[in-house]
Formats: C-alpha cells, sequence, structure tokens
C-alpha cells in the first residue's frame, strides 16, 4: 500500500474541562480541574490527526483553544509536514517569543501531524519513528500529599502492578517529608522505587539543606526541588545531594535542554511531550540527552510519551498519570506495572464524543 500524501483541510480546537476524581495536590497548587484543547486536524484525504495540550490554568483555556484555531489559515493547504510546518509556524512566531501559550499550540499541532501521518501510514507512532509497539516500563503518580492517603494510593498503585511510584512533598517542614516518604516507604516495602517531586518549591539553600536529609532515604530521584528555570541553582543542589535530581518536565524544547545540560543541572531528565515541542521536540531534545549519558522519563501525557520513550535511546520511565483517559475511547492501558503501545495506527488518541460534549467550555 502507499501511503497518500495529506493536505491539510482544518484545524478543529475545543477546549474542555475535566474534573478528576482526585485532585492532583502539589507544593505549588491543587489541580482540581483538568482544562485541555482537543485538536483535530482534518485533511482533504479524510485522515484526522488528533492531540490535546493542557494548559492548567483555567485563564487561559479559552485564549489557548482560539489561539490554535487561529493558526487555520497558516496550515491550510499545506502538506502534513511536521518539520516544514515546525518552521513555518516559529516564523510566525519569533517576535512573540515561542514558549507559553505558542509554544504550546506549536506543540499540538506537531503532535497531531505526526498522528495523522502514522495514520496514513497505518501503524502506530512508534512504529512509523523506527521503533516498535510493545510496551514502556511506568511508575504511578500519586496525587495525594497527606501521608496516609498517598500510602494507600501507593498500596493501590501495587495492587495493580506497579513497582515505582512518586510522591509530591514540599507542603510543610523537612519533617513533614519525612514522614510522607517513611509512610509510603512502609506501604511499599523496599523493593519498589520512591520518587519523590518538590514541585519548585524551595529555595536553592533550603533545598540544599533540605536533601541531605533525604540522602538516607533510598529515594530513586528527587524532582524540581527549585523553580525550573534555575539550572544554575539546580546544579547547586545535584552537587550537594547524593541522591539523583530530576528536571525537564517545564523545558521548552531542546535548546532549554541544552542549557540544563551544560549547567549540569540535573542526574536525569523528563520531559513533558507538549512543553518539550511535540514528537519533534522531544525526538531532538532525546538526541542531546542521549549524548550526555542522561536518561529520560515522560511527564502527563502518557498516550504520546509511550510512543516516544520507546523510541529515545536512553529512555528511562513513564509518568502514569490519567489526566485525559475519562475523554479517550480507549485510555492508555497498563500491564504488570508497564504502559502498553497500542498496536493501532497514529498515536492511539480517540475521543468519547459523549464525554468531550459533556465537559465542552460553553
Ligand atoms: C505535576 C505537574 C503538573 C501537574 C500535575 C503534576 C508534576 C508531575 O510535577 O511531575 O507529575
Ligand atoms: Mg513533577
Amino acid at each position: 500500500m502507499i501511503a497518500p500524501r495529506l493536505t491539510l483541510r482544518e484545524i478543529r480546537a475545543r477546549a474542555v474541562t475535566l474534573t478528576p476524581a482526585r485532585p492532583v495536590e502539589t507544593a505549588s497548587g491543587t489541580l482540581d480541574r483538568t482544562p485541555l484543547v482537543l485538536l483535530d486536524l482534518l485533511t482533504e484525504e479524510g485522515i484526522v490527526g488528533r492531540s490535546y495540550v493542557r494548559c492548567y490554568a483555567p485563564a487561559a483555556l479559552r485564549p489557548l483553544a482560539q489561539l490554535i484555531g487561529n493558526l487555520d489559515p497558516l496550515v491550510k493547504g499545506c502538506g502534513a509536514a511536521p518539520l516544514a510546518i515546525g518552521k513555518k509556524l516559529e516564523r510566525h512566531f519569533r517576535l512573540l517569543g515561542t514558549q507559553g501559550l505558542a509554544g504550546m499550540a506549536m506543540a499540538g499541532v506537531d503532535m497531531a501531524l505526526w498522528d495523522a501521518l502514522a495514520k496514513a501510514c497505518a501503524v502506530p507512532l512508534a512504529t512509523l519513528l523506527g521503533g516498535e509497539a510493545g510496551s514502556v516500563l511506568a511508575y504511578a503518580a500519586l496525587r495525594s500529599m497527606s501521608p496516609q492517603e498517598a500510602a494507600a494510593e501507593a498500596e493501590a498503585a501495587l495492587s495493580s502492578g506497579f513497582s515505582a511510584v512518586k510522591l509530591k512533598i514540599g507542603r510543610g517542614d523537612p519533617t513533614a517529608d519525612l514522614e510522607a516518604i517513611r509512610t509510603v516507604r512502609r506501604a511499599v516495602g523496599d523493593g519498589v522505587a520512591l520518587m519523590v517531586d518538590y514541585n519548585q518549591s524551595l529555595s536553592v539553600a533550603e533545598a540544599c539543606d533540605r536533601i541531605r536529609g533525604l540522602d538516607q532515604e533510598g529515594l530513586a530521584w528527587i524532582e524540581e526541588p527549585t523553580r525550573a528555570d534555575d539550572f544554575a541553582g539546580h546544579a547547586r543542589i545535584a552537587g550537594a545531594a547524593r541522591t539523583a535530581i530530576q528536571l525537564g518536565e517545564n523545558c521548552w524544547g531542546p535548546h532549554d535542554i541544552a542549557k540544563s545540560i551544560s549547567a549540569g543541572a540535573s542526574d536525569h531528565l523528563m520531559f513533558d511531550a507538549m512543553k518539550i515541542g511535540g514528537v519533534s521536540g522531544w525526538l531532538r531534545a532525546a538526541a542531546l540527552a542521549e549524548a550526555a549519558a542522561l536518561q529520560v522519563s515522560s511527564h502527563a501525557f502518557p498516550e504520546v510519551s509511550a510512543h516516544l520513550l520507546s523510541v529515545s535511546p536512553s529512555g528511562h520511565l513513564l509518568e502514569y498519570i490519567d489526566h485525559a483517559g475519562p475523554i479517550l475511547e480507549e485510555p492508555v492501558e497498563v500491564k504488570d506495572g508497564r504502559v502498553l503501545i497500542p498496536d493501532r495506527p497514529g498515536s492511539g488518541l480517540a475521543w468519547n464524543e459523549k464525554a468531550v460534549e459533556a465537559a465542552l467550555l460553553a
């Protein structure tokens, strides 16, 4: 079969707000709503490329959906070529800057384009990228910061097959961190990998102090102890800690990753499929990580991240947290602590239209 060349006909962007069964608590705020923009990239050939982006702040939801819709005249009639369209959009946004909403919009288009291309070739995205459909090792991200509730979540994760969990800390003093870590550790046992995430909540000086106190806890990594764009600060923290430092979910594209690597900011890297610049940005950043011998994990977006981690030379762990599941026809599947790469064309995203309808922003 010869894959058809695709010509873009229309971008549709729909804003939805989901209400998670359990809010996600972090030291930098609690997320009790999930504002998403769903992208449908329609082609003349009938193939539809899909992706979603997540804007965290409800106030940014409508503007983001509008911005994505406003890209329609720029891409209409173009071939479905992610790199060429990426170049065009970068030129369009150069004077504004390609981070924030513009970066999210560009990444959404990029991911939808790759989805369309994989569908046109009738293969999973991982296969189009040179890998194969299989599975990737995952960890469960715990939503609650209270020690007892986090421990109960961790036990549930273990009984559904996970062998690694991540706990959010940093809301209280160092004793509160230790209590939460030890309560979860007691619940999961020593054989389970336990990571912690400060969500940027400490100063560099505080982090250097606190983190030494965690070195005996057998943690697999300590994530974002200080503000994400302070690469020099993270490098100081990494120098003071024996435990590995994890960073990257707030890096915008390969250029931020290059800066982080050259500062020696972290021992591991984690990419957010949206902030890193979609599939194209991820692949470029993954090459930098490989060359720097840093392992790459994912942040959120488990659907597309499963494909991407499987073709990342230093792929490590997938973060399993199901934000979009309620509006998907086939939410991500986990088996024995591994996320399965769906053996269907594209990245595997299909909307559950009834659920989308109910969640649409009025
Ligand atoms: C996180 C960030 C934003 C929303 C939810 C969770 C977190 C993570 O930093 O690593 O999952
Ligand atoms: Mg994090």
